[in-house]
């Protein structure tokens, strides 16, 4: 990995933000090859899925909603070590989603006046799971358990259809994931395709496809390519969308007291995803960092996807960052604003109380990041690319809506109508100001009358 030395730079905010290793965004080429694939599903439906099924993953599905008997046999024939792991996984993701559930308030303001707010669900989601090299059932498990907890009504979920399977079924532990979940409405559809199917509903085309194949959901969410990422961006503001996720990325806060070994292999797992994954090590001691780059040399041969991780460590998007001190460190986390960021010092709260911009923090040695991939209870649909300056993870937020609920009485309105009024005539707008003086004097338009 390539180091980076910032001891004793005294650097401005725009020069820390360009000394952070971080991978090239995309460009926008891909809308020119998702747009017709949009229009076509919004024209023709089923017809056009049967199609890009074909065209896309190889194969044209039997039934693009996967058949209920399909399911239950995913379920029964999933290894149950798996079906262990899955099951843990949900209970400790419902444990937390419960908890995160937004209460209610209301504020009074004055006699009679008072302000409410209530968080309504998402009617109906749809969830968009990859197929391909990245088949994560934990990540069906990270937007459903969510949804379900907000209450969202109807939830669907779109994967593409697999070659290896006749029917062209999806992958089966996918399947089996929704079986375990309660979640019925599965559609073998993959890609822009289906990000379409789901923003715009579908009409059948077969008789098993029944006259409407999809309803139009409100919101998508589910990671995705770069067509599908496209997509999204593509129908968003028609639908609501969850933010549009770049290359999964780590950085670790470490000083001396971390174990070099389990950094080299926290970095590691989380270039395993991706050669563009981001893999960053910040640290304030030079010895420790040295200690971290021998224990790469060893372990990388020896990883299932040696090839990859190279890749990916060896890219501009990953490196060590040598600091000065903590101090140091803290401010460069902060630039970074990781997807997840590891604390691996002493006093690891003091640390965390200062941290700003993280997508989430694991605290300490025994909280790797994998944990939270799979089964802390926290969520594992993070911001990625610096979008944890603003942004936050996958939530039970996520899947609802406040609403305000403004409630005056006469007393609570007749107080403040003056004054509205004064403001409706500054903003030209004394329609305005009349509607509230309606309800107290005879005739708001005799101007001589105020
Ligand atoms: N680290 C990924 C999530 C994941 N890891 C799924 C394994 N499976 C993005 O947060
Ligand atoms: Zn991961």
């Amino acid at each position: 990995m390539r180091t980076i030395d910032l001891r004793g730079q005294r650097l401005t905010r725009s020069e820390l933000l360009q000394a952070m290793p971080r991978a090239q965004m995309g460009t926008h080429e891909a809308a020119e090859l998702v747009q017709p694939i949009l229009d076509e599903v919004h024209q023709r439906g089923a017809a056009a899925l049967r199609d890009f099924g074909e065209r896309f993953d190889g194969v044209r599905p039997t039934n693009l909603r996967v058949p209920q008997e399909k399911l239950q046999q995913a379920l029964e024939e999933l290894d149950p070590e798996v079906k262990l792991a899955i099951e843990e996984s949900v209970r400790r993701s419902r444990a937390v989603s419960a908890s995160q559930v937004p209460e209610a308030f209301h504020t009074d303001l004055a006699p009679g006046a008072r302000v409410s707010e209530r968080w309504i669900p998402v009617q109906r989601v749809g969830l968009y799971v990859p197929g391909g090299k990245a088949v994560y059932p934990s990540s069906v498990i990270m937007n459903v358990v969510p949804a379900q907890a907000a209450g969202v009504q109807s939830l669907a979920i779109a994967t593409p259809p697999s070659k290896t399977s006749e029917e062209g079924l999806p992958n089966g532990t996918i399947l089996a994931t929704c079986a375990i979940l309660g979640v019925d409405e599965v559609y073998a559809v993959g890609g822009a395709q289906a990000i379409a199917m789901f923003a715009y509903g579908a009409k059948g085309s077969l008789p098993q496809d029944g006259d409407v194949l999809c309803d139009p959901v409100d919101k998508i969410t589910g990671p995705g390519n770069i067509f599908v990422a496209t997509a999204k961006r593509l129908v968003s503001g028609f639908v609501g969308i969850d933010a549009v996720a770049g290359p999964t990325e780590i950085a670790i806060v470490a000083d001396s007291g971390a174990n070099p070994e389990w950094l080299a292999a926290d970095l590691i797992g989380q270039a395993e995803h991706d050669e563009l994954a981001g893999s960053v090590l910040i640290v304030d001691d030079e010895a420790l960092a040295q200690r971290v780059q021998e224990s790469l040399l060893h372990r990388v041969p020896r990883t299932e996807h040696a090839e990859r991780v190279t890749t990916s460590l060896a890219g501009s998007q990953s490196g060590i960052i040598l600091t000065d001190g903590i101090d140091q460190s803290i401010e460069v986390a902060n630039a970074y604003a990781a997807e997840h960021l590891e604390i691996q010092t002493k006093d690891a709260d003091a640390v965390i109380a200062r941290i700003t911009n993280a997508g989430a923090i694991f605290r300490g040695p025994y909280s790797p990041v994998p944990l939270g991939d799979y089964m802390s209870g926290s969520n594992h649909v993070l911001p990625t690319g610096g979008t944890a300056r603003f942004a936050s993870g996958l939530g039970v937020h996520t899947f609802m809506k406040p609403v305000e609920v403004i409630e005056y009485d006469e007393e609570g309105l007749k107080v403040l109508a003056s004054r509205i009024n004064a403001f409706a005539v500054s903003e030209d707008l004394p329609g305005h100001g009349e509607c509230v003086l309606s309800r107290f004097i005879d005739d708001p338009y005799d101007k001589a009358t105020l």
